[in-house]
């Protein structure tokens, strides 16, 4: 096997208990240090206490890990250069011997091939608001259309045009659920302004919807749980709006383009909020791991 899968990982996947993926991009890309070392951290905690394993995923010198030790969650945090790898670039970083952070995309697939069913993360990537002239949507939407997994998360950025990503998700056939809302969640917003078809209101809801997956046997895609910031925490609207015009005009005046965007524009957010963007986001991504680590649970107590 091409994975290097911890112990404890690879122990929890045969005993079926609980393991939860999480992604690497947010912490080495999404994130300013020192404050990302401690989510990192934070974040494998709040699984635990959940009872599930966190399973970390990223590329150390060309070999793809799933679940990593805290030195190795040390050096996707801190090591200069580290790369941004989206599935297609996994097969170029492992031949090179390189070291990068996963994004959702890269996750899932890594996730899925070593048997973990559940993944949290902060939001999805998707299409750009530029897309009609730039053509930039995410690869997360492509491998999500053909991976089965759940991903827990608060809906897609913001930075991005929301009612074009839920239509792309509908054509590429990505079940999408609100976890306890009807509303399409926003990131760093409740809500995103937009409905959502399906209600989910438990874990263990979640969980029977992942067994009528597996009992169809259909040619495997992701489930997408979308979980709303709490509205005490969330980014304040009006503050929100401001602030991404200004972002979105930096981006394209600084000629940004690519794998750049999405972090040029999470950074912006914030340094021109005080601080508050950063709040929301990881209220947003702690409240999702937690949720991931219940279904896993739910899951797991079938
Ligand atoms: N969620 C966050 N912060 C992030 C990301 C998600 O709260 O930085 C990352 C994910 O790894 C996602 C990536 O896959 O942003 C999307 O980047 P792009 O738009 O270049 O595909
Ligand atoms: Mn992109």
């Amino acid at each position: 096997m091409v994975l290097v899968v911890s112990e404890e990982v690879r122990e929890a996947i045969d005993a079926r208990r609980p393991v939860v993926a999480l992604e690497s991009t947010i912490i080495a890309h999404g994130l300013p240090r020192p404050r990302n070392l401690q989510v990192a951290l934070e974040l494998e905690d709040v699984l635990r206490q959940e009872g599930a394993v966190p399973a970390t995923i990223a590329v150390l010198d060309g070999r793809p890990h799933v679940g990593l030790d805290k030195q190795q969650v040390e050096r996707v945090a801190n090591e200069d250069g580290i790369r941004k790898l989206g599935h297609r670039d996994l097969p170029l970083a492992m031949a090179a011997g390189v070291s990068g952070a996963t994004t959702v995309s890269a996750t899932a697939q890594l996730a899925a091939l070593a048997g973990v069913e559940v993944f949290a993360t902060g939001g999805l990537g998707g299409v750009h608001r530029e897309w009609t002239t730039t053509q930039d949507e995410s690869a997360d939407l492509g491998l999500l259309a053909r991976t089965a997994i759940t991903v827990v998360c608060a809906g897609v950025k913001s930075i991005l045009d929301v009612p074009a990503t839920l239509q792309r998700l509908e054509t590429l056939g990505v079940a999408v659920a609100g976890f306890g809302t009807d509303r399409f969640p926003g990131f760093y917003l409740s809500d995103s302004g937009f409905p959502v078809e399906w209600r989910l209101d438990s874990p263990e809801q979640v969980a029977e919807v992942m067994r009528a997956r597996a009992a169809l046997d259909a040619p495997g895609s992701a489930l997408i749980v979308a979980n709303p910031v709490p509205e005490e925490e969330q980014l304040d609207p009006a503050l929100h709006a401001r602030v991404l015009a200004e972002a979105l005009q930096a981006c394209e005046e600084a000629g940004v383009s690519g794998q750049g965007v999405t972090p040029f524009l999470l950074d912006y957010l914030v340094r021109h909020t005080d601080g508050a963007s950063l709040s929301a986001n990881l209220a947003a991504v702690r409240g999702n791991v937690r949720l991931a680590g219940r279904i896993a649970a739910a899951r797991a107590g079938a």
